[in-house]
């Protein structure tokens, strides 16, 4: 890559700035969730972006957009993207910076004159996050041949809306196929969203993969009931029942290595003051680096409910919302990666994303890699994620050089 060729940090993060006050929330963050008003509006932002650089838009079937720097010669794309949608506390960077980031990255290429050998594109993917419709990174999952169109477009999200009919609200059920850009390799610029690399001293993560990710729904019927009247051993209550699974996931965390559970949903029917409730619906999301240990704690926690369930006459369903195993990324990426932060004399660990990404995806079917920066507090999917504007821009240059190299290898 010339030597000098550099991203617009100014122009970088005044993008970033431009897209995080569509959806702003009060405390200083972003909720865009999949789909919404919100959403088509970051949407309509980033498509507006693409055709000020001219390039070749295209949007598909799942609502992916898609923009194209055309290369001197035909073949696979070199492809860098990510997300706009969040979650309902979202922050202004997860996402968004790998998508503005990858449009800034045309954007140089452009005003240096540069054409690539490759064909180099930028591309925001359909429902990263999984917190409206499920599941995660469904549209780089369907972009990959995980999922049918159809299939998706049948999702239904907690008030019975479907995916499908609200891609077409918003405008965004696109006439390509998804997959219809053959990729040569796929490279992911986000936040870290955790402590890591700020614990050690900042600088950039060269990821080589990402654990593996399940998340349960599940309903628990018991029966509703006077909460006055009702003797203690002869409450059928799931609440009680969905209250002792959440600590037996916790407490599971403790026992099986790199183990994590989160239960992120509860609901609870008739939610009531005063009934014993009829209906609990929760949700477990649970992690692990390896793959054999994250089906150890999903079977200890299915059986425990089978326990629980004949025990306290529960019944007890499941239903898999999300399912993806752990994601080794292509060496020659990693070290991509590593060789562009130290062109810029940066540091670089190599390290896991204890999140999902659209990378965990498109891993599936191109050699793939992510470039993560600190997050100040290692916080995330909160309104108060923070990265520097140093940070940001050094990450900007490592997508630069490794997407430039990668174009024209
Ligand atoms: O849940 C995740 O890891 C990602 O933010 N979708
Ligand atoms: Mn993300
Ligand atoms: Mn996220």
């Amino acid at each position: 890559m010339s030597t000098n060729l550099r991203i617009d940090g100014a122009r970088l993060t005044a993008r970033l700035a431009e897209l995080a006050a569509i959806g702003a929330t009060p405390e200083g963050g972003c909720r865009r969730l999949a789909l919404t008003d919100e959403d088509r509006q970051g949407r309509d932002w980033l498509v507006n972006q693409l055709e000020g650089l001219g390039l070749d838009i295209r949007i598909d079937a799942i609502g992916n957009i898609v923009g194209i720097l055309k290369g001197q010669e035909d073949g696979p794309a070199v492809i860098m993207g990510s997300h706009i949608d969040t979650v309902g506390t979202g922050g202004r960077y997860d996402g968004a910076l790998g998508v503005v980031a990858g449009v800034e990255v045309l954007a140089a290429l452009r005003d240096a004159g540069l054409v690539p050998k490759r064909d180099l594109a930028v591309i925001a993917f359909t429902n990263e996050e999984g917190a409206r419709f499920h599941p995660d990174m469904l549209g780089s999952y369907v972009w990959a041949g995980g999922m049918s169109v159809a299939a998706a477009h049948a999702e239904v999200d907690s008030d019975g809306v479907g995916l499908g009919a609200e891609l077409k609200r918003i405008g965004y059920e696109g006439a390509e196929q998804p997959g219809f850009l053959p990729a040569h390799a796929y490279l992911e610029y986000h936040i870290e969203q955790g402590p890591v690399l700020e614990n050690e001293g900042g600088g950039i993560g060269a990821v080589t993969g990402i654990q593996a990710i399940v998340w349960l729904e599940l309903t628990l019927k018991g029966r509703p009931s006077h909460a006055g009247t009702t003797p203690m051993a002869y409450r059928k209550d799931p609440g009680l029942a969905a209250a002792r699974i959440a600590i037996f996931a916790n407490e599971l965390t403790k026992t099986i290595p790199g183990q994590l559970a989160n239960m992120g949903v509860i609901r609870v029917q008739p939610a009531n003051v005063n009934v014993v409730p009829e209906t609990v619906t929760m949700t477990l999301d649970l992690r692990n680096p390896d793959d054999a240990s994250l089906a150890r704690a999903e079977e200890a926690v299915r059986s425990f409910c089978a326990e629980l369930s004949v025990r306290d006459d529960i019944a007890i369903s499941f239903r898999d919302l999300a399912r993806f195993p752990a994601t080794p990324f292509a060496e020659p990426l990693i070290a991509e990666v590593e060789r562009s932060a130290a062109e810029f004399g940066l540091p670089v660990r190599r390290m896991i994303s204890g999140a999902g990404h659209d990378a965990q995806m498109m891993s599936r079917i191109c050699p793939t890699a992510m470039i993560f920066i600190p997050s100040i507090g290692g916080l995330s999917h909160n309104p108060a994620e923070f990265s520097t504007e140093d940070d940001i821009v050094a990450g900007a240059n490592v997508l630069l050089s490794a997407a430039w190299r990668l174009a024209n290898a």
